[in-house]
């Protein structure tokens, strides 16, 4: 199969189509819904509400094409034997992991909040990885997931970009992975960190990855 080619930063990004894949990360209601995990560390919500038309488009797009789609939730069992007290007792947040929020137990696996939000929802026979960590490789099934699809590139979009976007990006570049990040279908809490994200992932020529824009990646299907 030809290689398709997206106008990318720092430069041009090749692709596969039937060796990829696209991970959403996190884009559950306790990080971008009020009254959640992430609201409860005092962020400003609205900022990560704004990019889910973006990333509706790409997750549409990706499925119209038939490439994987993966999506990832950081949670943790009830009994919170995956969350380390140095994750759980950190900072003086209004609300901890495992307390009960208006979503539920915030950040446990089963509770409202830990589904993604309803516009994203992963349709039958796309993966879904609940994660403990902020990256997707630790203590999950996803490398091995990704290995018997014989995926080579990765496609980024999700929250939060220098958090749990970033740190999946670098432990798949550990792994081998070309990995690209969608720039208008990710976001953080904070402006700077996302930018300077960005900056980091294309500086030294994609020392973490490409980025694009959702039209640059779905152009680049029908060209
Ligand atoms: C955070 C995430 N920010 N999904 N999680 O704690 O980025």
């Amino acid at each position: 199969m030809d290689k398709l080619t997206i106008q990318a930063r720092p430069h041009a990004f090749s692709y596969q189509p039937n060796t990829s894949a696209l991970i959403v990360i996190d884009m559950q209601r306790d990080f971008i819904d009020s009254g959640g995990f992430g609201e409860s560390l005092g962020n400003d919500v609205s900022r990560l509400q704004k990019i889910i038309p973006a990333v509706k488009r790409l997750i549409n797009g990706f499925r119209g094409v038939g490439i994987t789609i993966i999506h990832t939730r950081e949670c943790h069992l009830p009994d919170l034997s995956d969350c380390p007290d140095a994750k759980r007792y950190r900072g003086n947040p209004g609300l901890r992991i495992g307390d009960p929020g208006p979503m539920g137990r915030l950040l446990v696996k089963g509770e409202p909040g830990v589904e993604i939000i309803p516009a994203l929802a992963p349709i039958p026979g796309e993966k879904v990885i609940d994660k403990p960590g902020k990256g997707a490789f630790y203590h999950t099934d996803l490398q091995e997931f990704l290995q018997d699809q014989h995926i080579e590139t990765l496609f980024f979009a999700g929250v939060t970009t220098e958090v749990c976007v970033q740190s999946t990006m670098r432990e798949a570049n550990d792994r081998g992975y070309f990995c690209l990040l969608a720039r208008d279908a990710t976001e953080s809490y904070f402006d700077v960190f996302k930018q300077t994200t960005i900056d980091m992932i294309e500086a030294q020529g994609a020392i973490v990855g490409w980025t694009a824009t959702v039209d640059d990646i779905l152009t680049s299907f029908h060209a």
